[in-house]
Formats: C-alpha cells, sequence, structure tokens
C-alpha cells in the first residue's frame, strides 16, 4: 500500500481533513447511508448548494465528481461522488468504481487539497460486494498517488469494524504482491 494512503475506522464526517468525498446519487439531493449523514451534519447549506448544482449542471453521472463547499462540518470542503450500483458485475461496475474514485481524487489535486477522506463507496446502499471494492479502491488511490504529489494524504474511512479489517487485509496482500 502507499505509504500516503491510511485506513482508519471511523465516521467521515467527523474527520479533520481539508475535504470529505460523499457516496452521493446522481440527483445530488441527498439520501440515506454516508449521504445523509454528511448532509446532517452540514447542515442546510449543503442541500442548498447541491440544489443548485442539480438545477445549473442536471446532476452528476455516474462515475464523475463534484465539489462544494462543507457547511458546518470539520472539512474545507466535499467532493460529491457517484458510485455504481452493484447489478452483477456485467454492466461496467468496477470500471465506474474506479473512475469515481480517479475523478474525485483529480479534483482534490486540482483544489491542492493536501488531505482527503474516502468513504467505501458503493458498498452500502448500492450493494458493491465489499472486498471487490476493497481491491479497487486500494489499487485506484495507489496508482493515483504514485503519479501525483497532490493529494498527499489519503484516508479510507471504513464506518465498520468487518470493512476495517477487510481493507487492512487487501492492503496486506497488496503489499506481499497479492
Ligand atoms: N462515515 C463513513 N462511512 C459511512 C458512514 C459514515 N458516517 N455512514 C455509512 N458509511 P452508502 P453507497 C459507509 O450506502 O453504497 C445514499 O442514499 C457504509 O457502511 O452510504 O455508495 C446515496 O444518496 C458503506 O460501507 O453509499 C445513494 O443513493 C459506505 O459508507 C446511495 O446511498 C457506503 O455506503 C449510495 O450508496
Amino acid at each position: 500500500m502507499h505509504s500516503r494512503l491510511r485506513i482508519i475506522q471511523g465516521d467521515i464526517t467527523r474527520q479533520q481533513v481539508d475535504v470529505i468525498v460523499n457516496a452521493a446519487n446522481s440527483s445530488l439531493l441527498g439520501g440515506g447511508g454516508v449521504d445523509g449523514a454528511i448532509h446532517r451534519a452540514a447542515g442546510p447549506a449543503l442541500l442548498a448548494e447541491c440544489r443548485q448544482l442539480a438545477a445549473s449542471r442536471g446532476g452528476c453521472p455516474t462515475g464523475e465528481a463534484v465539489l462544494t463547499g462543507a457547511g458546518n462540518l470539520p472539512a474545507r470542503a466535499v467532493i460529491h461522488t457517484v458510485g455504481p450500483v452493484w447489478r452483477g458485475g456485467g454492466q461496467g461496475e468496477a470500471e465506474l468504481l474506479a473512475s469515481a474514485y480517479n475523478n474525485s481524487l483529480q479534483l482534490a489535486a486540482e483544489h491542492r487539497f493536501a488531505t482527503i477522506a474516502f468513504p467505501a463507496i458503493s458498498t452500502g446502499i448500492y450493494g458493491y460486494p465489499k472486498a471487490a471494492a476493497a481491491t479497487i479502491a486500494l489499487r485506484t488511490i495507489s496508482q493515483f498517488l504514485q503519479q501525483h504529489d497532490y493529494p498527499q494524504q489519503v484516508w479510507l474511512v471504513c464506518f465498520d469494524e468487518e470493512s476495517y479489517r477487510l481493507y487492512r487485509q487487501h492492503s496486506e496482500q497488496a503489499d506481499d504482491g497479492g
């Protein structure tokens, strides 16, 4: 695993980083899971900004990412990305999940954010198998870090113990060349 990548367990809304990533949906108008938690913690200013973006650009396609302010969150900004809904793996899900990570990292690099925190995109309501998603997240982030100076630190924030253990396990396998 890349030395600028860290895996932690916790609540992404509480992380003291420059920017946190939201696992949003294409409407950008909020939802459950981490999206709901981020909107609750950020307050109404975030939803107002998302509504404006939704109206001006018609939301956010799967695999892409948009930037907003962070309302009451400790972070300075939020990147909203849309992961794929799992439909069995034959609908381009892996490429779309990698794009969600890549486009979020690209946006963070463009804005020179030093630190960014990601949730495990698509692994909740969207049903992406956690182990497969962990492999893609770790590989995509590591490759990006090899090629870019920004962001300087990436945190993968696992909400539950099971995800945390799985991500740790996969990062160790990657270190072993597996
Ligand atoms: N901090 C970190 N991770 C969290 C938190 C939190 N506070 N809360 C949940 N997770 P999900 P998706 C984890 O369902 O699968 C929404 O309705 C959770 O355990 O939030 O991409 C959107 O509007 C899981 O591992 O996102 C979309 O409609 C991971 O975050 C849809 O859900 C992602 O789970 C997106 O589904």
